[in-house]
């Protein structure tokens, strides 16, 4: 049964969101030369602020500032120097890490659960794990030599944490950036915009330029970026690739997934069933790791699915700023139009869908915690990333049926594995085509820890020492 919680929502009053946000650009907030656009609170649909959509003139300013801070500052730095504003920056956001979450629940629609004790303090920790490498990159295996000015274009699903994973180890290796932030939440890139300047960070190390899918466009072919780092779609990571083959530009894309968790006989089965709600359900399913197909050993199929579905009907679905929230807003009209879409398809394919029982509010966009079972690996569901709150089930009977399932897909990001039998998480896990595979676990993320995808799920490495890689030449051609 679900309790009866009394809301407890989370005060709004430490987040002091403007009318209107200018572009970040030379370590001050300027007026974009183009258009504005509104920022919208998913979860009410209230219009948050106006924010600037930069265009060419702009992005070539951004550029010129960072490219002017790489020769004449960044790049010159001994990384002990370097490494000291990294540390600040990662206590500016502990600081403010109220703030931060509040703001980041506000314009993306997560519960505040996550933004407080997930995305925040993982931001964090980046710095800090960052900050550690800076004065030690002769040790990191690909050279100290940093590459110049980083052009770097990143989502809406975890918009500070990706910014977080993007800037730090371009920081620590010497490079200066240009960051766009998804069109649908720009405010916490703005927020971080302002503890540069609170951090004292050079003019120019750090140039945060808003927009949508164009200014993306325009940042990445610059022809005076020396380093591309995207994290979004399979098909506008393909559009990158395509738009600098032939150039010198570094590139790494962090793209879409469909990874598969499977779940043997012998797992523990109630650690499992937090583990397949932890996968689908964290963060409305708006994670490209997510565990969006489920595989259960048959003969455990009836009582996984039962104890899937008990579960799932205790989970809070509701304003984001509730403590109590666990499955907040889909983050846009949009994006809630393509799992509707892709729901329909499910159930038009001969799946069979089932929708936890809950009363969803009439403003924002919502959208009930879903299962499909009857699903067959030619379904569109079990092919096609739906990025909202949407699990489908399938079955196997041996090892061997569950490795093949769960490698049958164009995507290889990660996976997981749950079974008592250390030998059979280590043979499983060998035999997965996915960046990360956890074992009886989900969606934990570490920065010490290399995350990025096989096949359709892009190339290179963020976190860890591997992340450096993306951030260094061995060469010394830096400009
Ligand atoms: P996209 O539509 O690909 O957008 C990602 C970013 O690229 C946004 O800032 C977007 O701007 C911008 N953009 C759009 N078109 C562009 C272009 N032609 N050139 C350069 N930039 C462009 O993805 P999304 O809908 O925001 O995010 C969902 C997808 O991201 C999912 O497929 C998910 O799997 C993937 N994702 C992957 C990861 C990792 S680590 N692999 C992490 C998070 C998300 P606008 O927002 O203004 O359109």
């Amino acid at each position: 049964m679900t309790f009866e919680y009394a809301p407890a929502p989370e005060s709004r009053a430490i987040v002091d969101i403007k009318p209107s946000y200018g572009l970040f650009i030379n370590g001050e907030f300027v007026d974009g030369h183009g258009k504005s656009f509104k920022t919208i609170s998913p979860a009410t649909e209230e219009v948050l602020a106006e924010v600037a959509e930069a265009d060419q003139a702009d992005v070539d300013a951004a550029i010129k500032a960072a490219r002017r801070a790489y020769t004449r500052v960044w790049s010159r730095m001994p990384g002990r120097e370097r490494a000291k504003y990294l540390y600040r920056i990662a206590r500016i956001l502990q600081e403010r890490g109220r703030e931060l979450a509040v703001l980041e629940s506000i314009d993306n629609g997560k519960p505040i659960k996550e933004s407080r004790d997930v995305d925040v303090p993982i931001a964090a920790a980046h710095f800090f794990y960052y900050a550690g490498w800076a004065d030690k990159l002769e040790y990191s295996g690909y050279g100290t030599q940093s590459l110049g000015v980083a052009g770097q274009v990143i989502p809406w699903n975890f918009p500070l944490l990706m910014l977080a994973w993007k800037i730090a180890p371009a920081l620590a290796c010497g490079n200066t950036v240009v960051l766009k932030p998804a069109e649908t939440t720009p405010l916490t890139a703005l927020l971080f915009a302002e503890i540069c300047q609170q951090a004292d960070l050079p003019p120019g190390v750090v140039n945060i330029i808003t927009g949508a899918g164009s200014t993306g466009a325009t940042l990445v072919e610059h022809p005076d970026v020396d380093k591309v780092a995207f994290t979004g779609s399979t098909a506008v990571g393909k559009a990158i690739a395509r738009a600098v083959a032939g150039s010198d530009k570094k590139v790494t894309l962090e793209l879409g997934g469909k990874a598969a968790n499977i779940v043997f006989d012998d797992a523990p089965i109630d650690q499992a069933i937090e583990g397949i709600v932890n996968g689908i359900f964290f963060n409305q399913g708006h994670v490209c790791c997510a565990g969006s197909r489920l595989l259960v050993q048959e003969n455990v199929y009836d009582e996984v699915l039962e104890r899937l579905k008990r579960r799932m009907s205790t989970l809070r679905v509701g304003d984001p700023l509730d403590k109590n929230t666990d499955v907040g807003a889909i983050n846009s009209a949009e994006q809630l139009g393509r799992i509707r879409e892709l729901s329909e398809v499910g159930e038009a394919e001969g799946s069979e869908r089932w929708s936890a029982p809950c009363d969803l509010p009439s403003n924002g966009f919502w959208f009930p915690p879903t299962v499909f079972t009857g699903v067959s690996q030619a379904h569109r569901i079990a092919r096609e990333e739906i990025f909202g709150p949407v699990l489908s089930v399938l079955t196997f009977r041996t090892p061997a049926e569950a490795i093949e399932k769960a490698n049958n897909t164009p995507y290889g990001l990660s996976a997981g594995v749950w079974t008592d039998k250390g030998s059979r998480i280590l043979k499983v896990a060998n035999a997965l085509r996915a960046g990360v595979v956890w074992a009886n676990t989900f969606n934990k993320f570490d920065p010490t820890s290399p995350f990025g995808g096989y096949k359709e799920s892009g190339y290179g490495r963020e976190g860890g020492r591997h992340g450096l890689e993306a951030y260094l030449s061995p060469h010394g051609t830096a400009k």
